[in-house]
């Protein structure tokens, strides 16, 4: 059986969560991780390591099968290569910035205008869709910089805190595109490799519903029991167990990681006690 083989980031702010991401998956990746490829022991998988920016020509020429790579990169490059899933890390919005001081009311103030980016096609199709004319100066990195020393009058920039922004006198105007990691694939797959596609699709959404879930054990008083069953949205409904204690039962269900504080508040002022929230490791519905 031919192996899925799949491009990651070397180094970077991708890499890790990228590896997290197959070891929850259950793959195990050969040590010896600095070099260009690995293969693993568990899972027909061999494992490209590249710079970001090679991703998606990469998968375009099959060279690899599938990618993880930054939307922002994807949409940059303009590679023939299909989403297949939203990863949920490697969050970042690309930014238009100016000087903190300039008095910015709308994209009008960009005509006529410098703007220094790395991300020149991203750039000139946002100029096009809100017909501002201005000029595009592409340069490889310190983009944030460019205002200061006079060489652009605005940047567009990736951003996720804004503390880069912050610290070079500069101030987020208009975003150009929210981005995160995704998976990509190559469009015209065997057979062998869209099989391990779906194999791998089937692990990461398992992976990702358990990230954003939560298991709950808690103990009720039986006479409120319906109002606190009511309080949880379980996965069917919750599960309840009497305990040794007479009046008492056990209930446990799952929870949305973001209802979360907001239902433990409400299920203290119903009577439970005794919560405990657990992580779960993989979700399969
Ligand atoms: O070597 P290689 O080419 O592979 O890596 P790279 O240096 O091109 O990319 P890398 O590792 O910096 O980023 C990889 C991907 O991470 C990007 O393509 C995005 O999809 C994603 N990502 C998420 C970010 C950020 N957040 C981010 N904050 N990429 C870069 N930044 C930079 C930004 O350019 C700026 O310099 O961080 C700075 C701003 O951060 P804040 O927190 O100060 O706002
Ligand atoms: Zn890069």
């Amino acid at each position: 059986m031919n192996k899925l083989k799949i491009a990651i980031q070397k180094s970077g702010r991708l890499y890790d969560d990228s590896v997290k991401l197959l070891k929850d998956c259950g793959i195990d990746l050969k040590n010896g991780v600095n070099k260009l490829k690995t293969e693993c022991d568990n899972f027909p998988m061999e494992i490209y390591f590249l710079r970001d920016d090679d991703i998606p020509q990469y998968v375009e020429d099959a060279v690899a099968d599938i990618g993880i790579v930054g939307e922002n990169v994807l949409y940059e490059k303009n590679k023939k290569a299909e989403i297949v899933e939203q990863l949920g890390f490697g969050k970042c919005r690309l930014s238009v910035a100016v000087g903190r001081s300039e008095v910015y009311e709308g994209v009008e103030f960009l005509n006529g205008k410098k703007i220094a980016t790395t991300y020149p096609t991203l750039v000139r199709q946002f100029l096009e869709k809100n017909g501002v004319r201005a000029e595009i100066h592409e340069i490889s990195g310190s983009v944030e910089i460019a205002p200061g020393i006079g060489l652009a009058d605005a940047i567009v920039d990736l951003v996720s805190s804004g503390s880069t922004l912050f610290m070079n006198g500069l101030k987020e105007v208009e975003t150009v595109l929210r981005s995160q990691a995704v998976l990509i694939r190559n469009e015209r797959l065997g057979a062998d490799q869209q099989a391990l596609l779906e194999k791998f699709l089937f692990r990461i959404r398992a992976v990702k519903k358990a990230r954003n879930t939560k298991y709950i054990l808690l103990n009720a008083p039986n006479e409120r029991l319906k109002e606190i069953i009511g309080l949880l949205p379980g996965m069917k409904s919750p599960t309840v167990l009497p305990l040794a204690e007479e009046g008492w039962s056990s209930v446990h269900s799952v929870l949305n990681e973001n209802d979360f504080w907001d239902i433990i508040e409400r299920l203290k002022a119903a009577g439970a006690q005794g919560i405990l929230v657990v992580p779960i490791e993989k979700m399969v519905i």
